[in-house]
């Protein structure tokens, strides 16, 4: 069966009684009246009947150069044709250094070393161990705690769980990992409604911070991870001055500090990274997603050189880092890493958005005049709307919003009442106009 064949077959049987378990879906739901893609190209998707949806998520925040584009496509094809794997443990290939080379040339400065995952989560996990170890080879292994931020999310491995802060996604896996605290969110209806870019009031929830410290003393506490914005959660955009007293914490601490970036770089806030964006430096910085443009899975962790230095004071022939995956550095993903990074340079992609974001601003925020509107934010080539809850039915408005965008031509994510957007970053100005008058038309119609 060829593939077109085999997706109009599966489109038109019924999946009720699949086998596949989906990932954070309501399986017998969607079973019932599913929903399916067959095929992009640019910022659409298509359905098995042919009909064009914007893609106004970039898929899960990733596609950040549009869908299937030839020169990624063509990259992993021929990588695929020429070595399928090498091993990443004790040998090598050399895309891989050449791709961590090109990214440290990309970062803030002083993170230039590279270490490669498969996904967000493991990238997040990666960055907690790496920050328990550097503790400990400087001799300092009573720093063991690790914070986060509620509404917070870093994926869905045990460290990420545990340092998230979303308690739907905690609360029936246990115990999680011990010593871990969380700071408060820094979403303020109140103050901060309809902000355009970073709220004005909330800097100093990051004193929060202080009072972990005064509480578990400071000298037990081994890193702080955050994302610069929180976007899994509803698009929580930081406090004018939020990330830079966090930074200052950490320092005046010896706390190292964890931007999880699997969202917000690669040109989302028109830079490569959004701390380039914020101007404020972390330590360690997690990816993934639009680092290969998600044509295959791939993550990284970034860390500053001193970082790295600490792990390489023992015998030559030792390992210095006892952690990787089978498929770290994988070719498939190094190819098309190196193929995304041609495009995003060669059509300026990861700074494109500096010259988006005011138009993208504006068209979200016009949004204010309809019907249960409670807020909109906005940064960089991102905006969630939030509308408040249906008495009794709290989340219904968002997912009612999700599923009549679909029919209307427009993929958008959704969590809870808060609708998120955030398209291919070739996303042109009439296309931003007719993805804003698809939510426009759905906004209207929610009851
Ligand atoms: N950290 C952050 C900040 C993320 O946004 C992860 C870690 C985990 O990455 P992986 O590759 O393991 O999924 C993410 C992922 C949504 C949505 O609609 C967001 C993510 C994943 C799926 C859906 O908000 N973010
Ligand atoms: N479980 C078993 C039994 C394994 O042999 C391995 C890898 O060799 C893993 C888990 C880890 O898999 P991965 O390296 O793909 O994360």
């Amino acid at each position: 069966m060829n593939e077109r064949a085999r997706s109009e077959a599966v489109a038109h049987s019924s999946l009720e009684n699949s086998a596949f378990f989906m990932p954070f879906s309501a399986n017998r739901q969607f079973k019932k009246a599913p929903r399916l893609f067959v095929r992009a190209e640019g910022i659409h998707y298509y359905t098995p009947e042919g009909r064009q949806v914007i893609d106004g998520t970039s898929g899960l925040w990733c596609v950040n150069a549009g869908h299937c584009r030839p020169r990624i496509v063509e990259a992993v094809q021929k990588q695929v044709a020429t070595m399928d794997f090498s091993p990443p443990f004790q040998m090598g290939h050399p895309a891989a250094f050449e791709f961590a080379d090109r990214i440290a040339k990309l970062a803030p400065k002083g993170l230039s070393r590279v270490f490669f995952t498969n996904s967000g989560s493991e990238s997040v996990d990666t960055a907690l161990k790496l920050a328990l170890a550097y503790h400990r080879v400087r001799g300092e292994g009573h720093r063991m705690r690790l914070i986060g931020r509620e509404r917070g999310y870093h994926g869905v491995n045990f460290g990420g769980t545990a340092v998230g802060g979303i308690s739907g996604n905690r609360k029936i896996f246990g115990a999680l990992v011990a010593g871990v605290d969380h700071l408060r969110h820094t979403h303020d209806l109140a103050r901060n409604a309809f902000s355009r870019g970073q709220p004005r009031h909330g800097a100093e929830l990051a004193d929060d911070l202080e009072r972990l410290c005064q509480l578990h003393d400071p000298s037990t506490i081994a890193a702080v991870i955050v994302e610069p914005v929180a976007c899994s959660t509803g698009v929580l955009v930081p406090p004018v001055g939020y990330l830079e007293r966090l930074r200052e914490i950490c320092d005046k601490h010896g706390i190292l500090l964890i931007f999880d970036e699997v969202i917000t770089a690669w040109g989302r806030l028109g830079k490569p990274f959004g701390s380039q964006h914020f101007g404020v430096t972390p330590d360690l910085i997690t990816t993934a997603k639009g680092i290969t443009n998600a044509t295959v899975p791939m993550g990284a962790v970034l860390m500053k050189e001193e970082i790295y230095q600490a792990f390489m004071g023992g015998p030559e022939g030792a390992i210095e880092m006892p952690h990787g995956y089978t498929y770290s550095s994988h070719p498939l993903a190094c190819a098309a890493g190196l193929a995304t990074l041609d495009v995003y340079e060669e059509e300026g992609l990861l700074t494109r958005v500096g010259e988006l974001a005011g138009y993208w601003e504006e068209q979200a925020h016009k949004l204010r005049d309809l019907p249960n509107v409670i807020d909109i934010r906005n940064i960089g080539l991102i905006a969630a709307v939030e509308f408040a809850p249906r008495s009794g039915a709290p989340g219904t408005r968002g997912f009612d919003a999700h599923l009549n965008a679909f029919e209307k031509g427009a993929y958008i994510r959704y969590t809870g009442d808060i609708i998120a957007l955030a398209p291919p970053l070739i996303i042109k100005k009439a296309e931003i106009d007719q993805l804003f008058a698809i939510v426009r038309e759905v906004i209207a119609s929610l009851a």
